[in-house]
């Protein structure tokens, strides 16, 4: 095959992949940028071998087809600039090499093209790079997409909603110094000609305990460290805090309140300087801070014994600074931490005991940044919300691209209610990805009478069932215990586990276990085995956790002064008899939600893999690279790709495009269209191993033989050059 001048071959001996020379260095010859390409693709060896070599040459992107597999290299690479982005405007993915950005680029031109909205699948484990990945991706519509002035005020928001939602929704973990606390899923919005032009946010589950307590080595949100070191002077005073966050019960659980990849002090400018360009009130801003200061008062409250053996508080300042800070009557807030209403009205109440009034302050934290959290989502929908009279007019033309960044799967050495809600999240995740791509990919070519190899893959159906299904599943037992009359317990709650659930390949608990597993589980514990690892849950507090309002604290909350709290507090939610869903059920239901949303969607995938669990540059551990290639079900996914072909189109479109290549078909076959598209491929020397014809399409094994047809096309129309190649890639 000849290449015109300005293409080179690269990779895969023999095979041809090309990039423009523009792109080319000696580094792309490192490896294959497509595992499609691998000679011997069935190898994990050999996948991880290239994954390897292009990571060591920080090359790190590779596709599978149209996925694109990333490794995170803890630095920062010069290939973000605006100079990158405009090379991979308006050009297919084999032209050039791999990149988040050809992604971004092929994602927007299908909405454009097709019209058809789109999502992109960002997932991984924890610090893999999803939250990056998707920045990215904002970043680059933001620079490439036609604005006018006033669409660039919903660019700037959108850009800048990200620092401030990391800094109330992101904390350190031992797993990732930047890590995403909360589920994440935004659409942007285009207009017919393609500008961004508005933005809606969905969010899933903040891990809400973090608010109180921290695991050694991992902080709380950001946003309490920001506030203590950038903070203005007077602003603290005001606030009655201290510059120093060793002050701070909330924020000394973990011992660790510096880190060095973060500057606290710039990223509180910046968060300021964003909640202004998103368009909060001056006043809005004092009362989110002056919730972010109740919560760390709330934290040094401290309770006591009085005369009469009663807990009393025992930090009389903090109770002034809490019924300032949160606009509260000081006396209502006095009883709400240290008594309990025993009926919906409140006539009646009973003393706390010093355990049950830390829970309540706890409890109260924890609803009241939950609730401020939800409502800074709220308000930044409310900016991001395009209101002009002509998007009203052209609405029926506009599409979406969705982003979905949500929490990684992750596992820690004490895993709670949250970590099974991430951990079921990515469960999700990684069903839909399976549904959507291999499963859809063989059912085709069941449909089209293309005989090949099934491939064989796990299906973590059965994880998501264990979790989920009505009746037997996990969340129902839950649902049902949380109802049940009588005293039911963690333990109780545990014990009906076992009994539903003994049996099942993927639950384990201590009495199941009968030296089954390698690592012990505890008496408080059960284990999930999810689809990317083993993890122990405890059931400590699992039944208290699911209560979504505290009845007490909510009564006087919601007569709050504080225009943020009194929107989040509802007397009707304190008054009511009706039980609330249970928080699993809640999140249960927001997710099948989300499910819908991708699904209605043309998806297309960015698989994140972290390369060391040290956060380093440089390292890459190939047993920790394997366990991620292995459970994302990436060699499942080249083999489907491999085995399968690289490139199907439709009969009709086939022969449309490519008919002025045969005398035969020219200028109108009048035939079959499937005898048309036979008569075409001959004429051209397909070899019969090249190609299969289905049903209704043409399936064509190997790029190559589209690349060389192309080519003959354009040889013959030169005049209609790339734009149109560039989109033939993603006709199917
Ligand atoms: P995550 O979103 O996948 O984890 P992040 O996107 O926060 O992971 O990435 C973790 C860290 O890795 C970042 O803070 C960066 O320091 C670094 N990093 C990631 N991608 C890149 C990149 N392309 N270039 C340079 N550095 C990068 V979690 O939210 O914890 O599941 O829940
Ligand atoms: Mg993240």
């Amino acid at each position: 095959m000849s290449l015109p001048p300005h293409w080179k071959e690269v990779g895969g001996e023999g095979r041809v992949h090309r990039v423009m020379e523009s792109t080319l260095t000696a580094r792309d010859r490192v490896g294959v940028q497509d595992f499609v390409l691998l000679e011997n693709y069935t190898s994990e060896a050999a996948f991880i071998e290239n994954l390897r070599r292009r990571f060591g040459e920080k090359l790190i992107y590779t596709y599978i087809g149209s996925v694109l597999v990333s490794v995170n290299p803890y630095k920062d690479l010069e290939i973000y600039s605006k100079a990158h982005m405009e090379r991979y405007r308006g050009v297919s993915f084999y032209e050039i090499s791999p990149h988040i950005y050809a992604v971004s680029d092929n994602t927007y031109r299908a909405m454009r093209t097709e019209r058809r909205d789109q999502c992109i699948l960002i997932s991984g484990e924890s610090g893999a790079g999803k939250t990056e990945a998707s920045k990215k991706i904002l970043q680059y519509y933001a620079t490439t997409c036609p604005v006018t002035d006033h669409m660039s005020t919903i660019r700037d928001r959108l850009l800048q909603s990200n620092p401030v939602l990391e800094a109330f929704g992101n904390a350190k973990t031992l797993r990732n110094d930047n890590s995403s606390r909360f589920g994440k899923y935004m659409d942007v919005q285009f207009d017919f000609r393609g500008a961004p032009i508005g933005g809606h946010i969905l969010n899933y589950l903040l891990e809400k305990s973090r608010v109180v307590h921290q695991n050694h080595g991992e902080r709380n949100f950001h946003i309490f460290y920001q506030l203590l070191e950038g903070g203005e002077q007077d602003q603290l005073s005001k606030l009655g805090l201290e510059r120093n966050a060793q002050k701070y019960h909330y924020l000394v659980k973990g011992c660790c309140p510096r880190v060095s990849s973060i500057n606290d002090k710039s990223d509180w400018k910046t968060v300021r300087k964003a909640l202004t360009v998103i368009g909060f009130h001056e006043e809005e801003v004092e009362d989110l801070l002056n919730i972010i200061a109740s919560v760390l008062h709330l934290g040094n409250t401290q309770f006591g014994e009085g005369e009469d053996g009663e807990t009393q508080i025992t930090t009389e300042p903090q109770l002034t600074y809490l019924s300032k800070l949160l606009g509260v009557d000081g006396p209502a807030l006095r009883e709400a931490l240290t008594h309990k209403k025993l009926t919906a009205k409140g006539e009646e109440v009973s003393p706390l005991s010093f355990e049950q009034a830390v829970a309540a302050r706890d409890a109260l934290a924890k609803a009241v940044y939950g609730r401020a959290f939800t409502w800074l989502v709220a308000k930044i929908n409310q900016s991001l919300a395009f209101k002009d009279e002509v998007y009203n007019s052209s609405k029926g033309s506009s599409s979406v691209i969705g982003l979905l960044d949500i929490y990684g799967f992750e596992v820690f050495q004490h895993n709670s209610f949250e970590q099974f809600c991430i951990n079921y999240c990515n469960e999700k995740l990684q069903q839909l990805f399976i549904k959507l791509t291999l499963k859809s990919e063989q059912e085709e070519y069941e449909a089209e009478g293309i005989t090949w190899e099934p491939v064989k893959y796990f299906d973590n159906k059965i994880i998501c069932d264990l979790v989920e299904e009505k009746h037997k599943g996990f969340i129902s037992i839950l649902d049902e215990e949380c109802l049940r009359p009588g005293e039911p317990s963690d333990i109780s709650f545990l014990e009906k586990l076992e009994d539903t659930l003994g049996g099942h390949a993927h639950f384990v608990t201590h009495k199941l276990a009968n030296g089954k597993t390698r690592k012990a589980v505890g008496r408080e514990e059960f284990r999930l085995i999810h689809y990317a690892g083993e993890v122990n849950y405890t059931v400590n507090g699992e039944l208290a956790n699911q209560s979504v309002n505290s009845r007490t604290a909510g009564s006087v909350i919601c007569q709050s002064d504080n225009q943020i709290l009194s929107q989040c507090f509802h007397r009707e939610e304190v008054t009511t008899q009706k039980r609330p869903e249970t928080a699993a059920t809640q999140f249960k239901n927001s997710l099948a939600k989300l499910i819908e949303i991708l699904m209605s969607k043309e998806p297309s995938y960015v698989r994140c893999i972290k390369p060391n669990d040290a956060k380093q540059s440089g390292r890459f551990d190939e047993a920790l690279v394997r366990h991620q290639v292995k459970y994302l079900g990436l060699m499942e996914n080249l083999r489907v790709r491999r085995a399968g072909f690289a490139y199907r189109r439709r009969y009709e479109a086939f022969l449309q495009r490519y008919k002025s290549l045969c005398p035969g078909t020219w200028p109108n076959w009048q035939g079959r269209l499937a005898d048309g598209v036979a008569t075409l491929v001959q004429h051209l020397g397909y070899k019969p191993e090249e190609y299969k014809l289905g049903k209704t399409k043409i399936f064509i094994r190997f790029p190559k033989t589209l690349f060389t047809t192309e080519d003959a096309l354009e040889a013959r129309r030169p005049a209609l050059g790339r734009t149109i190649q560039a989109k033939y890639h993603r006709i199917r």
